[in-house]
């Protein structure tokens, strides 16, 4: 198996980037068994980066062995909370040292401007594998009262070999959120990143080993997904799996659940979240948090506020302020490494072409692009770039209002009252998150407690913490990452009963 090495001389950083390109199974880099490889794409450019292996089925076997086999020897339940932990802060701390040189090559692959990478998602990161470290030797059941003559009681114990499949918007952030709690819960995992954006994930595996993991106990192996991943949700002998990403394979996840062995599942799947502004907002702030919310990341973002619901009095005042704001972002457009980029490309050709057809259907639908719609006219077009996009004039059935973008596309809709906001925030299938603004408290606790989503924002937006919960409604998915609720997503409770003097 390769490397990859580009020397990077930008203004953000300067310096070398590298790392294996082959499948990280059992402690070591190996190429796929049938020689296949992945071409990976710098959306920047539109050119090759780098080629790495692609895991087909015989490749999920080799790693779910190894899986299991560190799991009976090395890992799981006899290995110390404590120990698991020490190793799980190993793991931060060399994140840590080597933070810059992460957020190029998330930067290189995915896009994302170096501001967003370097601050926000490898700030998550790290703070989401210490959380879990610390979490590793914290992690007890109860006992239950059932009377003199018996002891009950109950631990949280690991699944054994779990399998995570996740996507290209937060790479290594995504990655981070599904291998801390498997592996401070005992757990041993194969984790397979996107097609699209395998980097930062294989380098992880370098710290995995340098750390002092024993070999097995993290397998990642970058593949697609109706090969490798569709091997792994089939796999008997996988107890659960974890999945980000569209609702569509969220459900063949589930499907190959229920067709081989039943493998507990949770789903995270993506939203269309409504972002709910009150006359009586502060507008300013408003805006400043609507256009984080829709267009942070390219608007590929699960939680984006991508649709703006705006009570009559400010709309105007807000659209003003919104429009600017997203001009202004247009202006910074650019390469992730450029002094001054804001805004970055989209992941792919293919993730371009679906935002661009969802642009054009809501034109062709009758919705009024208030802005954007385009590519910037500075930027080159080999580059996957797509403006800062708002479209008014919308209704409840255009696909811009029903079905996800994943790009930066916000639509605005008017309102007039509290009931028919609501009543149109939860016009959804979708029930990831949801956000309110006004400076009225009663008004923010009574409409966040009516929106249908796992996540409310009240006057913020998009403001993740790696210690409170994140999670779906309806056909967003179940299950918690994040904070304690995701120690309950990768533990199984064994009630045990002791009988101390019940005679026969
Ligand atoms: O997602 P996929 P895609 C949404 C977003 C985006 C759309 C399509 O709307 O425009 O999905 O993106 C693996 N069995 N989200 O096509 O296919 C795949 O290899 C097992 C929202 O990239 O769901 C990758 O690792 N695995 C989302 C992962 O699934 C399979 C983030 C996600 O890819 C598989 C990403 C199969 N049959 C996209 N087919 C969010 N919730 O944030 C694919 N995969």
């Amino acid at each position: 198996p390769g490397t990859f090495k580009i020397e990077l001389d930008t203004p953000a950083y300067k310096g070398s980037v590298s790392c294996n390109t082959g499948l990280f199974i059992n402690g070591k880099y190996v190429d796929a068994v049938d020689g296949g490889t992945i071409d990976v794409i710098n959306p920047s450019t539109g050119k090759l980066l780098t080629k790495v292996a692609a895991a087909t089925e015989k490749d999920v076997d080799i790693a779910v062995e190894a899986a299991r086999k560190a799991y009976k020897t090395s890992w799981g339940l006899k290995v110390h909370g404590a120990q698991r932990g020490a190793l799980l802060m190993k793991l931060a701390n060399l994140l840590e040292a080597n933070i810059d040189e992460f957020a190029a090559l998330e930067c290189l692959d995915v896009g994302k401007p170096w501001s967003e990478s370097r601050i926000a998602d490898m700030g998550l990161t790290l703070r989401t594998l210490k959380y879990y470290a610390g979490w590793a030797d914290k992690i007890h059941g109860q006992t239950i009262e059932t009377g003199e003559a018996k002891l009950a009681y109950t631990r949280h114990e690991p699944y054994g070999v779990v399998g995570q499949i996740i996507p290209w918007n937060y790479p290594l952030t995504m990655l981070s959120w599904k291998i801390a709690p498997a592996l401070a819960t005992g757990n041993v995992v194969v984790l397979k990143p996107s097609e699209i954006t395998p980097l930062t994930a294989l380098k992880f595996g370098e710290l995995v080993n340098e750390a002092g993991f024993p070999p097995g106990v993290v397998n990642i192996i970058p593949g697609y997904g109706p090969t490798a991943g569709h091997a792994i949700a089939m796999h008997p002998h996988i107890r659960k799996i974890a999945f980000t990403g569209s609702a569509i394979t969220g459900r063949k996840i589930q499907e190959a659940s229920a067709k081989s062995n039943l493998k507990v599942v949770s789903l995270e799947l993506g939203g269309k979240s409504p972002n709910i502004i009150f006359d009586d907002a502060d507008v300013e702030q408003a805006v400043k948090w609507a256009a984080i919310a829709i267009f942070s990341n390219s608007g590929q973002v699960c939680i984006a506020g991508s649709r703006i619901f705006v009570q009559e009095g400010i709309y105007d005042t807000f659209m003003k302020a919104f429009s600017t704001a997203a001009q202004g972002l247009s202006a910074k457009t650019g390469d992730p490494f450029s002094e001054g980029t804001a805004h970055g490309p989209v992941v792919s050709q293919t993730q371009f072409d679906r935002v661009m057809h969802y642009i054009d259907s809501a034109k062709a639908a009758g919705a009024k692009a208030f802005i954007g719609g385009d590519r910037p006219s500075h930027t080159t077009s080999e580059g996957f770039f797509i403006n800062p996009t708002i479209f008014t004039e919308c209704t409840p059935d255009m696909k811009i209002l029903q079905e996800e973008v994943f790009g930066p596309v916000a639509a605005v809709v008017k309102f007039k009252t509290e009931e028919e906001a609501i009543e149109m925030a939860n016009d959804t299938e979708y029930g990831l998150a949801s956000a309110v603004f006004t400076e009225s408290v009663s008004r923010a606790v009574r409409v966040s407690n009516a929106l249908e989503a796992g996540m409310a924002f009240v006057n913020c937006n998009v403001t993740t913490e790696y210690n409170v919960p994140f999670g779906g409604y309806k056909q967003s998915g179940y299950g918690r990452e994040l904070g304690a609720y995701a120690i309950e997503t990768y533990t199984q409770v064994k009630a045990v009963h002791i009988n101390v003097g019940l005679k026969l």
